[in-house]
């Protein structure tokens, strides 16, 4: 990491981070594009779009079952806990996330945006009635599950292709790019819009951009850095760093 991002990161009153799987990867929540990645098994338009959920429910409620299950029993790994240190850091900073694990919040951070909605969460998509636990059993037998007062499908609250992001999410995350002193793009391939187009609308912003990642991203190249290496080791002494920093000059 550079001189230049750890001043930049003391300095700044506005922090915002953008963050994808690779971020919870090290938690055990297998990343999307990656090799061993989720749609490496299957593909993005067979489970990810309601067409796909309408036609087959008890394959993607399966899916998400399973997914759920993972989720519940994983826990923050350093990168999640670096992240939340700095938002104590920042005077301003909105956390931007695409996971739908909650790991963000578990982790301590308050100011999270979720920008592909919430796995834990369900919803009847005829009433709209809030599914709980004991209405999602049946998929953990392979069976369909639905609405107990209307016989609706029960659907995860997540968003899937061609459906519109969470009300008011999106144009939080663009209001924190523009006004970003610091962005940061963390574990994410950046090819899912419209979160990708956040790190370029920082840097055309003024924002001064970095990304952490064990690879390229689609957007790298017009990043100010690109820091290679896990997050959950990348992360930790670049906060650490910057908040020394910062108590130096107080
Ligand atoms: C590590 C690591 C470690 C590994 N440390 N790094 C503009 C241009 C083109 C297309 C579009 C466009 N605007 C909209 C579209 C269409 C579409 C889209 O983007 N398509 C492209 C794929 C072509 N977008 C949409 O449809 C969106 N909706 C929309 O735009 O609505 C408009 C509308 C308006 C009015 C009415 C109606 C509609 C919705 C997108 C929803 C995406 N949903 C998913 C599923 C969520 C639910 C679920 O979890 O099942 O979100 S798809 C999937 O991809 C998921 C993720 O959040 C998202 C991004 O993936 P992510 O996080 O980047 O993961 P990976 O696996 O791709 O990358 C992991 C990275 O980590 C890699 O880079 C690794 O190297 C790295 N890594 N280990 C650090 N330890």
């Amino acid at each position: 990491m550079s001189d230049e991002l750890i001043r930049r990161l003391a300095d700044a009153d506005h922090v915002a981070v953008l963050t994808g799987a690779g971020v919870s990867a090290e938690s055990g929540v297998p990343t999307f594009r990656d090799e061993d990645g989720l749609w490496d098994r299957f593909s993005p338009q067979e489970l990810a779009h309601v067409d796909a959920f309408l036609e087959n429910p008890d394959l993607v409620q399966g899916w998400y079952a399973h997914r759920r299950k993972v989720v519940t029993e994983t826990e923050p790994n350093p990168a999640h806990r670096a992240l939340a240190d700095l938002e104590t850091l920042a005077p301003n900073f909105l956390l931007i996330t695409q996971n739908v694990d909650d790991l963000h919040q578990q982790a301590g951070n308050d100011n999270v945006v979720e920008l592909h909605g919430n796995i834990r969460r369900s919803y009847c998509i005829d009433c709209g009635r809030e599914a709980s636990e004991e209405d999602l059993a049946p998929t953990r037998e392979g069976k369909v599950a639905k609405c107990p007062d209307c016989d609706g499908l029960l659907r995860p609250d997540v968003v899937w292709f061609g459906e519109r992001l969470p009300e008011g999410a999106m144009e939080k995350a663009q209001q924190a790019a523009a006004a970003a002193d610091v962005f940061l793009s963390v574990g994410t391939s950046a090819v899912v819009y419209p979160a990708a187009g956040l790190p370029v609308a920082a840097a055309e912003h003024g924002a001064y951009t970095a990304e952490v990642n064990t690879g390229r991203s689609a957007v790298a190249d017009d990043l100010d850095e690109v820091l290679l290496g896990k997050a959950g080791e990348v992360l930790p002494p670049l906060v650490e760093s910057a908040r020394e920093e910062a108590d130096a000059r107080t």
